[in-house]
Formats: C-alpha cells, structure tokens, sequence
C-alpha cells in the first residue's frame, strides 16, 4: 500500500515504557498494512554503534548515526521507529532536521520517581550506588522536549490505552 514515510522518534528516560510502546506502535502498523523498521538498543546500540559509550559525546554520536539511519529507511519507503533516550535538545533539532518532515516526536514523559521504582533492570539502584557512571536522570541530564507532536506519562494508564492513543495520532499525520 502507498505509504507516507515517517520517522517516530520516541524519547523518554531509562523504563519510561519507551521500547514496550515503539513495539506495541510497531505491531499496531504492520497490521494495518504498513511497512515499518524498528530501531531500538538492541539492534543499534549493539552492533552499528558498538564503539559509542554513554558520556556526552557518546550519546551526540549515537543520535546523529540514528538520525542518519532513520533517514535512509525512510527514503527505503519505511516508517522508521526510534526508541533512545536522546535526552539532549540540541540532538533531537538535529535529528529533526537530518530526518526531515518526516519526522514526529513521541515524548514519553514517565516521571523519574516511576521509572527509578520500576527499575526493570535495576540500573537506577546501580546508577544510585555509582555503579555506573553518567545515569540519565541520576548522574547525567534529561532536557524535557518543549514541543513534541505527541506527549504521553505511561504512570497511569495501561499499555493498550497509551498505544491506542499514540496510533490515533500517527494516523492522523499519516492521512494528513
Ligand atoms: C542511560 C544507560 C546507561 C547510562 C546503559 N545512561 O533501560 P535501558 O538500559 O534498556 O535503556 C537504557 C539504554 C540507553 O541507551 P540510549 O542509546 O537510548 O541512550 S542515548 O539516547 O542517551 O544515547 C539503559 C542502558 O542503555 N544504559 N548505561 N549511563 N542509559
């Protein structure tokens, strides 16, 4: 089927339900027809952006190569999925504009003291005994995105209702 490409760039802190509702997002498209990529940590952070750490300059790189990559699948005729943190402002304009007009912005805006008590990982306890270093949230920034197309806290609602209400959205861009 003929398809816009989009890029929906997810961003959110560490168990803000990112991953879960890009694949959630992601299922709900492909059955409806469209053809999607999904670009999450697993799949970048692992392979093609091995060499990068988590300092500073680390995460620059990462979100400029995501962009880039998001870019190319979009230009493949994709609706690209991206689940980062990418919690720097100036990345995410930049990621905007390497993307293009393809690109929305999906602020999941789970606050810091749910996410640190879901602590699926437990990163944050880690990241609270200095066990790692540069913890998004605990020992490194989160710059709060200002003007996201769609904005959703996931403390209290379920996962079908956040992406129900995500998928309505896309839609709308999709058929706009
Ligand atoms: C933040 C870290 C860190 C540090 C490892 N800070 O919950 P997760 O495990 O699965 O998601 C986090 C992921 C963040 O990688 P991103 O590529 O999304 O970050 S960024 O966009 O800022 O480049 C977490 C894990 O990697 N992780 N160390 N120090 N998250």
């Amino acid at each position: 089927k003929g398809q816009k490409p989009l890029t929906l760039w997810f961003t959110g802190l560490s168990g803000s339900g990112k991953s879960t509702l890009a694949n959630e997002v992601e299922k709900r498209l492909v059955s409806l027809g469209y053809h999607t990529m999904l670009l999450d940590g697993d799949n970048v952070r692992l392979g093609l952006n091995q060499d990068l750490g988590f300092d500073e300059n680390g995460r620059i790189e990462n979100i400029r190569r995501i962009a880039e990559v998001a870019k190319l699948m979009n230009d493949a005729g994709l609706i690209t999925l991206t689940s980062f943190i990418s919690p720097f402002e100036q990345d995410r304009r930049k990621a905007q504009q390497i993307v293009g007009q393809s690109y929305i912005e999906i602020y999941i805006s789970t606050p810091l003291d749910v996410c640190e008590k879901r602590d699926v990982k437990g990163l944050y306890q880690k990241a609270r005994a200095q066990e790692i270093a540069d913890f998004t949230g605990i020992s490194s920034p989160y710059e709060e995105p200002k003007d996201p197309q769609i904005k959703i806290d996931t403390s209290n609602i379920s996962l079908e209702e956040a992406t129900d209400y995500i998928v309505k959205e896309v839609l709308k861009a999709l058929v706009g």
